[in-house]
């Protein structure tokens, strides 16, 4: 068995448009990789790639445009998730579902579907949903806890087929705490796996 020292995990970074998977994925990295922008558009619009050293694990972490938009052509989209298995050189592969922690939106209803239709029907035991603008919950003084007792039934729906799997981080600061909290788990969930 290979030791979790050498492990590579690959962290794909996954959702709707604007939800802040670029941001998620540069405070991961904890440099600025990934165009981050406020915008009405989309900002990303090519899988990238980028590599780093997290806690001796190597972590290849993978930005995707928005691939569940309707208005994305079936080739473009069949495009993009075949260029992010590409990038996803190895195993293990974790999606990292990311949702913005103060909306979420009738296109977010179905996105465990398509993304099984995607990636294939175990992507929910690979899933972390991650939350972003966790500011938002300190400023109403709510933990991640009160957050999932009082959030909507169809967002429970798939947090609970992900193993109730969340974290929430906090673009705006540069704090590594939150991406440790991620990683561990990250490794829990990978460890739950193999027995
Ligand atoms: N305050 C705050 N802003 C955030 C957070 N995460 C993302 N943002 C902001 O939200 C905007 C959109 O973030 P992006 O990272 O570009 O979102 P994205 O999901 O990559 O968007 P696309 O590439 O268009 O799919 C940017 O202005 C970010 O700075 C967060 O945790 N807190
Ligand atoms: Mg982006």
């Amino acid at each position: 068995m290979r030791k979790h020292t050498a492990i590579d995990i690959n962290l794909v970074l996954v959702g709707m448009a604007g939800t802040g998977k670029s941001a998620s994925g540069n405070t991961i990295l904890g440099k600025k990789v990934f165009m981050s922008k406020p915008s009405s558009k989309p900002v990303t619009a090519e899988c990238q790639v980028a590599e780093t050293e997290i806690n001796d694990k190597h972590v290849r972490v993978i930005d995707t445009p928005d691939i569940f938009d309707d208005d994305l052509k079936s080739s473009d989209k069949d495009k993009h998730v075949k260029k992010c298995k590409e990038l996803c050189k190895s195993e293990p592969r974790v999606y990292l579902l990311v949702m913005h922690v103060s909306r979420f939106t009738d296109g977010e209803r179905g996105i465990l579907t398509k993304l099984e239709k995607a990636f294939g029907t175990k992507v929910s035991e690979q899933t972390v949903i991650l939350f972003t603008r966790g500011g938002d919950l300190d400023r109403e003084e709510m933990n991640m806890e009160d957050f999932l007792n009082s959030c909507q039934p169809k967002l429970k729906e798939i947090i609970e087929k992900c193993g109730k799997r969340c974290v929430d981080f906090e673009n705006s600061k540069s704090d590594s705490d939150q991406v440790k909290k991620l990683m561990d788990t990250v490794i829990r969930m990978l460890e739950n796996r193999q027995k």
